[in-house]
């Protein structure tokens, strides 16, 4: 049994309701008093902490449906790899990747299936194949026609939802010299407009989720800026995703390696949901989905 909820912290009840509410297929969540946990399926050869490892279809699909066993209540399955110095791979090559594991997962999921592309073409594909919402890295760079972002215009077009995450630069060389003013400031103003932008391309105030993009284009002492922010980040009136997940910003705050930071990844999440983050990125569902609802039932 539950235990009753105790009153929401003012940190949270003061940030906006329309932070607290995401639409995804057919599930419409209330966020009030819960955040939800995304699971990431990567079918990548070279991602920075699970690359190559689920390459064969079923057993990316099984790894899929574990999550969700284990508490996910979205999948990000993604074709291209975005750590730093990533190589860029083209259309073909990135939908050969996804669409295997997409084919068989989309019928069968019980949770909404989210796209993680910067490639129209790409994100078309897997919305046609049943994903449910586009997880748009690139923060809506794309044109699209009459001046607005493809993406946006694609995911309305098929009544899809969207994250919109910001990134300084590319993959190739956003780690090389990642320069802001106040970086909450710019951050927030950039994925403000790019909401903005995808309204006005026909996309429901409450399909959309703004990112910071934790580890794109930043330094520490960005990311950490960033994550101490949240709650002026969900000041701008839409639930904040954040992926915090195995992240170099642990190996650069503590000197760990990639396969020994799932602890602080827990914290990181924890702290950033405190603020007022509605939904974690993670490899870690398990781990991350007892984490959080432990925390919120002692909020
Ligand atoms: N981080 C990664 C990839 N996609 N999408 C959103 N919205 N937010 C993130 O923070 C984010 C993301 C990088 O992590 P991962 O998928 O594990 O690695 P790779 O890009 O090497 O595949």
């Amino acid at each position: 049994m539950s235990p009753d909820p105790a009153p929401l912290p003012a940190s949270i009840a003061a940030l906006p309701r329309a932070a607290f509410r995401f639409r995804a297929g057919d599930s419409d969540y209330d966020l009030t008093r819960r955040a939800l946990v995304v699971g990431i399926v990567n079918v990548t050869p070279d991602s920075f902490s699970d690359g190559g490892r689920w390459r064969d279809p079923e057993a990316a699909l099984a790894h899929a449906l574990s999550l969700v066993e284990e508490g996910a209540d979205l999948l990000d399955v993604g074709g291209e790899s975005t750590r730093p110095g990533a190589a860029p791979v083209s259309a073909e090559e990135e939908l050969a990747r996804v669409r295997p594991l997409l084919e068989r997962l989309c019928p069968r999921s019980p949770v909404p299936v989210s796209i993680d592309t910067v490639k129209p073409a790409v994100a078309e594909a897997a919305l046609e194949l049943g994903a449910r919402i586009i997880n748009d890295v690139g923060g809506l760079r794309e044109p699209g026609t009459g001046g607005l972002p493809a993406m946006a215009q694609l995911a309305a077009r098929h009544r899809a939802s969207l994250f919109v995450m910001h990134m300084q630069g590319d993959p190739r060389t956003m780690q090389t010299a990642p320069r802001y003013g106040d970086v909450l400031d710019e951050v927030g103003d950039f994925l403000a407009y790019a909401a903005v932008r995808a309204q006005a391309a026909g996309i429901p105030h409450e399909c959309l989720a703004l990112d910071p993009g934790i580890g794109f284009g930043k330094t520490l002492a960005h990311n950490l800026a960033l994550l101490r922010g949240v709650d002026a980040l969900a000041g701008r009136g839409y639930p904040v995703l954040v992926g915090v997940s195995r992240k170099r910003l642990f190996g650069d705050l503590l000197g760990l390696p990639v396969d020994q930071r799932v602890e602080a990844g827990l914290a990181a999440a924890v702290a950033a949901v405190l603020r007022g983050a509605r939904l974690v990125r993670t490899h870690d569902v398990r781990a991350t989905a007892r984490a959080l609802r432990t925390a919120e039932a002692l909020l």
